[in-house]
């Protein structure tokens, strides 16, 4: 390092220093999703550029060490003196907080991971971090450790006088992150988002692990957002061939949406600002369901598929089955919201609506056959809408009347103090029965359910609302559903799934998260609900008993206590074979059970939909596949 250690440089270091004492401010958390962050963030740079048109091909690869290299054939960082900072544009990219973006090369400059913190977030939290940038047939390289320069931006070598590109590498660093080991599933999916949002980009992810071969994975979607619906859909049965697609800038928006209807009742539309997704939506959304609900209305009146004396479609109506993509593009999109996750920006509002009211409205003049399919199916929806109705109301004035009657069925618990109760569903009478004679009864509620729930991808409202087993757990929560759903009169704070730790189990206990993620995904999100684990094996030998919850728990239990036939060992198939007392020790005593806690990422959400839809929609091909894939997960329910 140079001798010479001016302000400028104890300036740096501090920011940097700030960065490693609270990295949770700059990247969310030092958990594992903290630690995919730092990939986003360098990804996101290559992207910007891809964006700017200069660059086509990223390649980003996790070493046998667990670094990232991420290389791009843009035009690589800037190497010359940035006069304000006296230093290479590189090293400020580096080593100055927020420095991202000030070298942009106009257009949309995209802010991206956890909202663009940069690249100096990500060199702060490296162990390590080197970056080579080709560019005028010189290769230059500077290292830094833990965010400090190490050496001088210097040139290491030349390249192809054509060549231009940058390449970073880093290791994050194991003081900073709680986990610094990545996942290949978790880099596959968001690259591939990124993938899908950026049209004519080719994202490749190779995993250099595993000892025999790297595993390779590319992504290059040439049509963009509507290749990204057809994946959405894929497995589901689109109701027309064509998906609908707008695209558009007003006012300094760039607006793109691409939609397509499928047979289902559940609605899966996602958005995005700069390429990152808005789960919890915003103005651009707003803009974007205003457009789709008048539009469609209007239409409808236009050419007599609604009647003057019938009341105009609700937007719910509208989405019913549609699947969609909103992304837009903004140079200071204004986050709002708890998590600063909902878009603000009016201009997005009227940018979208305008552009998808103008686009659909030829759209649907130029193919009035999937109007006419899409508007069928609406006017269904209102129907049964208005029919759902109607059967809430009724069993709202008959809960008024007998005083929030709980259902037969369930067994109460004592206590009152949601904090302290618990709720078992339970499959089947029988083990319904022995669960009932095993509980703690102060704080174990226990509502066994018969046979198979129904599987509310596959019914519309009315039905799931007419169903006896789903009316029983609406009421037994508390919560109400939907609109009048208020999660403050949950009455029990861990909702447990109990199923047969077999293949019925396990599809039993999907159909049952199916309707909690489609209905209260709150209870979800808030960490209330949970699969209970019940035993594998009963092993006995001289009279002691242990309990094993997977194969590898057996093996590793006779491996102690020695092989021979002393051991009596018995295989559960059901929950039916153990009784009360068995049960009670193996699955339900709070001192001693396994419970495992589903967990919903945001971020991927997308993905969730697609595992419920593939898990439980009707074409068998992807349903195979996803149980071949995970075979090994089934009784895992790993979401
Ligand atoms: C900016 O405008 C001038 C020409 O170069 C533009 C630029 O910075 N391009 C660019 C940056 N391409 N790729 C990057 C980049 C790639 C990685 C992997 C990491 C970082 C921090 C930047």
């Amino acid at each position: 390092m140079s001798a010479e250690y001016g302000a400028d440089q104890i300036q740096i270091l501090e920011g940097l220093e700030a960065v490693r004492k609270r990295p949770g401010m700059y990247i969310g958390s030092t958990s594992s999703r903290g630690l995919h962050h730092l990939v986003y963030e360098i990804v996101d740079n290559s992207v910007d550029e891809a964006l700017a048109g200069f660059c086509h091909n990223i390649n980003v690869y996790i070493n046998p060490d667990n670094s990232i290299r991420v290389t791009d054939d843009g035009r690589g960082i800037p190497v010359g003196i940035n006069k304000k900072a006296g230093l290479p544009a590189v090293e400020v990219v580096f080593t100055v907080l927020h420095a991202g973006g000030k070298f942009g090369g106009g257009g949309y400059k995209v802010s991206g991971g956890l909202h663009g913190v940069g690249a100096s977030v990500v060199n702060a939290l490296s162990e390590w971090l080197e970056v080579t940038i080709c560019h005028d047939g010189q290769m230059y390289r500077q290292r830094y450790e833990r965010g400090k320069v190490i050496y001088p931006l210097k040139v290491v070598g030349t390249c192809e006088p054509e060549k231009t590109g940058t390449e970073v590498v880093f290791l994050p660093d194991k003081e900073i992150f709680e986990e610094t080991v990545f996942d290949f599933n978790t880099l596959k999916q968001r690259l591939r988002e990124m993938a899908f949002l950026t049209k004519n980009i080719r994202i490749t992810l190779t995993d250099l692990r595993p000892e025999d071969k790297p595993v390779e994975k590319v992504f290059h979607y040439e049509g963009g957002i509507k290749e990204f619906v057809t994946y959405l859909n894929r497995g589901k049965t689109p109701l027309y061939p064509d998906i609908i697609y707008c695209e558009g800038e007003k006012d300094g928006v760039y607006v793109e949406v691409a939609m397509q209807h499928n047979d289902s009742y559940t609605e899966g539309s996602y958005s995005f600002v700069n390429n990152i997704t808005t789960p919890e939506g915003g103005t651009h959304l707003t803009g974007f369901k205003n457009a789709l609900t008048k539009t469609f209305n209007d239409y409808a009146r236009a050419n007599k598929l609604l009647k003057d004396s019938e009341q105009n479609l609700m937007g719910d109506d509208i989405r019913e089955g549609l699947t969609a993509i909103i992304s837009i593009k903004i140079s200071e999109p204004q986050f709002e919201g708890q998590t600063k996750q909902k878009l603000g920006n009016s201009e997005a509002r009227g940018a979208v609506e305008s552009v998808v009211t103008d686009q659909l409205t030829i759209f649907l003049e130029q193919h009035p056959q999937v109007a006419k399919i899409i508007l069928e199916k609406s006017i269904m929806a209102q129907r049964a809408r208005e029919a759902a109705r109607k059967a809430r109301e009724l069993t709202r004035r008959k809960s008024a009347l007998d005083g929030m009657s709980l259902p037969g069925k369930l067994a109460d618990c004592s206590d009152k103090d949601p904090s302290k109760c618990e709720i078992y569903i339970v499959e089947g009478d029988s083990a319904g029965g022995s669960a009932k004679t095993a509980r703690s009864r102060a704080t174990q509620a226990i509502l066994p359910l018969r046979g198979k729930i129904l599987n509310v991808e596959k019914a519309r409202l009315d039905k799931i609302y007419a169903n006896a087993e789903i009316k029983a757990m609406i009421t037994a929560f508390g919560t109400g559903i939907h609109d009048d759903f208020d999660i403050s009169k949950l009455r029990y704070h861990k909702i447990i799934i109990m199923t047969d730790a077999d293949v019925d189990g396990a599809h039993i206990a999907t159909l049952l998260l199916t309707f909690l993620y489609r209905f209260m995904p709150e209870l979800i999100k808030q960490g209330y609900v949970y699969l209970a684990t019940p035993p594998l094996y009963k092993l006995e030998r001289n009279k002691k008993v242990w309990y094993a919850y997977s194969d590898e728990q057996l093996a590793s239990i006779l491996a102690e206590v020695g092989r021979d036939q002393n051991n009596k060992i018995q295989r559960y198939k059901g929950l039916g074979e153990m009784d009360a007392e068995q049960l009670w020790e193996t699955t339900m005593d709070p001192e001693k059970r396994i419970l495992k806690r589903v967990t919903m990422d945001e971020a991927q959400s997308s993905e969730i939909d697609l595992t419920f839809t593939t898990l439980m929609g009707d074409q068998v091909e992807p349903r195979r596949e996803f149980i071949e894939e995970n075979a090994k997960n089934v009784k895992n329910l790993d979401i």
